[in-house]
């Protein structure tokens, strides 16, 4: 790592071009380690269990964390030298040992706790010595691991398996004949349950025992599901990057299998029917699809077309939809939109090797960081750009991402073990693999290929298809002799024909109103149901297309849907320009929500750059729904801020609930007590001093309150809110 530590030219020539017209990247990368809005960035409020390994949870997730830690930081010098491609200089001995002694300094406590210590090892460093699976235990720990295995591809559907490894799957220290014996017995637990097994790569590597080193076998193994009812899982990844970069190309040459000739071949197949496909409708985003097989295989061929995409579908088991910004990227909404509409698993993206990190690219990538979203680089165009001119590109890029505000290790992807490694840890979120392609020659596409197939879900959608039913709406049309049908994501649960949800918010009084599903179309493909992590179209009886708008979802009514005026967030500012205070306002870009809010208050007086707070929101023009957990970003001029939903004025945050009780909390859902509301606002607005019991800090006519006693806490409640986030404001409101 050391050798990034001194000053690169090249990032002096290209940060003279970069115009991060609203600064997400300056605003996260000038933050210094100990700001408070680093944690907020840091949360991982949804970390994932260590998913696709067959341990125990925990160690997997574990060793996952320790693994890309470990490589990372001994590959991280890997960017001094992009260009000069492939010596391989990282083994997988030499990983482990890089692994022994990153673990201290990146494994979580718990992390630390859990990974398996070498026997004798103790607290020394004895960097990378392993204890192989004794032959008596043999068959007791493949047992175990086929048990784990069986429950978790059961359970999500596709799984790798990081077969005989240190911290992977299995005895570890395998023969070659033990090594056929795992797969055999791999194949014969999985096979009944609908899913294949299929060896992705296998090699020999040395491993250090207490007593020398051992040559031993290793093998990444795919599981994946074939087709079911159930449609296959689907991985969104949003293409994100600076206009000509080459993102609309990129996705050309994925989902067509065909080459680019540099003067717009590929973009231009993508978009001819793109272009058919969307007439009538007005969105700024195209999606695309590659479709994957059971086996691993893509099923897209240059016959691919994404209007008759269906019978690729109903092959596919695993579907990566590829959302391109289209010609829209440099607006910040759609950027916004493009990051959290369609909740992507990951954004890709796209950097052109003779451009740099210029432009737009930056503002993409802050906004992906600031809603955590993990990114994976795809620098292209390598056929035209200048080996010195492509290196400081890299290092330009690595040296951004390892910022304090930022934390990536910085990962040049140059075989398919690191794609391999990659795919496993991308969704820890720690890890950014950079890969170098051209879409022209080909070069380094076979290991973006993999590396897409390999993609797991981001989210363990399973635990969430069993609560109740979500549906974000994203579009909407009036298709002929059908009816109003909504386009968008199923964020929990399972929908079929023939249920009935609640629609809402309605534009005109907030309501919520049964509308029954008439049918359901899965890219294009009918099918009896959607889960849970997937997008789909949803046809709907007796609804009138004026009474659907972008915004609504359909919900189970056990879930007793509220839209809400307000709602409370921890949130952290990024850059310096302004500060806020009760009564600033901002648009809030949170999923498919954009609308301008209002401060009502707040847990301290002011807020600057870097600071965080607890804050209540208010909506200007109509109620959202809008739920606990969402990740958000908000703007207004030069001002920008990131935030967590932490609770609304039906669902206060916790430890509120003697304070919230009363009049306000819960009532907002009917329509006379919804226009009340808007009454209050509206003197509110007038007065600009008549500010609710409670909220006084929002008073005074937005100046800066020396109203200490008054606020009940609100200027003096800084330093417990970022340990209790919210409390402060529900406390306020009491
Ligand atoms: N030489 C070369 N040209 C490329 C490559 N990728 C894209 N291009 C060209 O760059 C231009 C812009 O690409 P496009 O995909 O439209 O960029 P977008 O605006 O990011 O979607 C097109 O003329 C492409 O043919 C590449 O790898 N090598
Ligand atoms: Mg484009």
């Amino acid at each position: 790592m050391s050798h990034h530590h001194g000053k690169h030219k090249g990032m002096h020539h290209l940060s003279a071009h970069n115009h991060d017209a609203h600064g997400w990247v300056e605003g996260i990368t000038s933050l210094k380690a100990d700001d408070r809005a680093v944690e907020l960035l840091a949360d991982e409020p949804e970390r994932l269990p260590g998913a696709m390994n067959g341990k125990a949870s925990a160690s997997a997730a574990a060793a996952a964390t320790a693994a890309a830690a470990a490589v990372a930081g001994q590959r991280a010098a890997a960017p001094a030298g992009p260009a000069g491609s492939g010596s391989a200089d990282a083994t997988l001995a030499g990983a482990g040992n890089a692994a022994a002694a990153t673990i201290s300094a990146a494994a979580t406590p718990e992390g630390a706790a859990a990974a398996p210590g070498p026997p004798g090892a103790g607290a020394g460093p004895a960097p990378g010595v392993v204890s192989l699976t004794r032959p008596e235990d043999f068959e007791s720990v493949l047992q175990h691991a086929l048990e784990v295995m069986a429950a978790e591809i059961e359970a999500v559907g596709e799984m790798v398996l990081d077969v005989g490894a240190p911290m992977g799957w299995g005895p570890v220290g395998l023969t070659v004949q033990q090594l056929e014996t795992c797969l055999e017995r791999i194949r014969a637990v999985v096979n009944p349950l609908q899913v294949d097994a299929t060896l992705v790569a296998q090699r020999t590597v040395q491993l250090q025992t207490a007593t020398g080193p051992v040559d031993c076998l290793t093998a990444d193994v795919l599981l994946r599901r074939r087709p079911t009812s159930r449609g296959p899982l689907e991985v969104r990844v949003a293409v994100i990057g600076n206009v000509d970069s080459g993102k609309s190309t990129m996705v050309g040459v994925l989902t067509r299998s065909i080459l680019d000739d540099g003067r717009g071949l590929a973009r231009s197949k993508v978009f001819k029917h793109h272009h058919e496909e969307t007439t009538g409708r007005t969105s700024s985003i195209g999606q695309h699809t590659l479709c994957l097989d059971s086996k691993g295989n893509i099923l897209n061929d240059n016959l691919f077309r994404t209007q008759t995409c269906s019978d690729y579908i109903a092959r596919a088991s695993k579907v990566m939809t590829l959302v391109d910004l289209a010609g829209h990227e440099k607006y910040f909404r759609t950027t916004a939109y493009g990051l959290t509409g369609h909740l992507p698993d990951y954004a890709c993206l796209i950097v052109g090797a003779n451009m740099g990190v210029v432009g737009m690219c930056k503002e993409h990538l802050g906004v992906a960081l600031a809603l955590k979203v993990p990114v994976f680089f795809v620098v292209t165009k390598v056929d035209i750009a200048p080996e010195h001119i492509l290196k400081q590109t890299v290092q330009n890029l690595a040296s951004i991402l390892k910022k304090p505000g930022v934390k990536k290790k910085p990962f040049l992807v140059k075989s398919q073990e690191d794609v391999l490694l990659c795919a496993r840890n991308m969704n820890t979120d720690s890890l950014a693999p950079i890969f170098l392609t051209s879409a022209v020659t080909g070069k380094g596409l076979d290991l973006v290929r993999l590396f897409y197939n390999l993609l797991p879900q981001r989210h363990r959608w399973v635990d969430k298809q069993r609560e109740l039913a979500e549906f974000v709406i994203d579009e909407t049309f009036g298709v002929p002799g059908v009816g109003t049908v909504v386009a968008g994501t199923v964020k929990r649960g399972v929908i079929t024909p023939n249920t009935t949800l609640l629609l809402g918010p309605d534009i005109g009084d907030g309501s919520f109103k049964a509308a029954s599903i008439k049918s359901i179309h899965f890219k294009r493909l009918p099918v009896t149901m959607v889960v849970a992590g997937q997008t789909a179209a949803l046809a709907l009886k007796k609804t009138k297309r004026n009474q659907v708008r972008k915004g609504m979802v359909l919900v189970d009514e056990r879930l007793k849907p509220c839209a809400s005026w307000e709602f409370d967030a921890d949130i952290a500012i990024l850059t310096h320009s302004t500060t806020i205070q009760p009564r600033y306002q901002a648009v809030i870009h949170c999923e498919i929500i954009r609308q301008a809010a209002k401060v009502v208050a707040m847990d301290r007086e002011r807020l600057r750059s870097g600071d965080r707070a607890c804050v209540r929101f208010r909506f200007i023009q109509r109620p959202e729904y809008v739920t606990s957990g969402t990740r958000f970003v908000f703007r207004e001029g030069r001002t920008k801020g990131i935030g967590i939903v932490v609770g609304t004025e039906h669902q206060p945050v916790e430890r509120s609930t003697t304070a919230a009780g009363g009049g306000e909390a819960g009532a907002i859902n009917r329509p006379d007590e919804l226009e009340a509301d808007r009454e209050r606002e509206r003197a509110l607005a007038e007065v600009g001093a008549a500010a609710p019991a409670g909220v006084s800090a929002s008073g005074a006519g937005g100046r800066r309150s020396s109203s200490g006693g008054g606020a009940g806490g609100i200027g003096g409640g800084g330093e417990a809110a970022g340990a209790a986030p919210g409390a402060a404001v529900a406390a306020v409101r009491g």
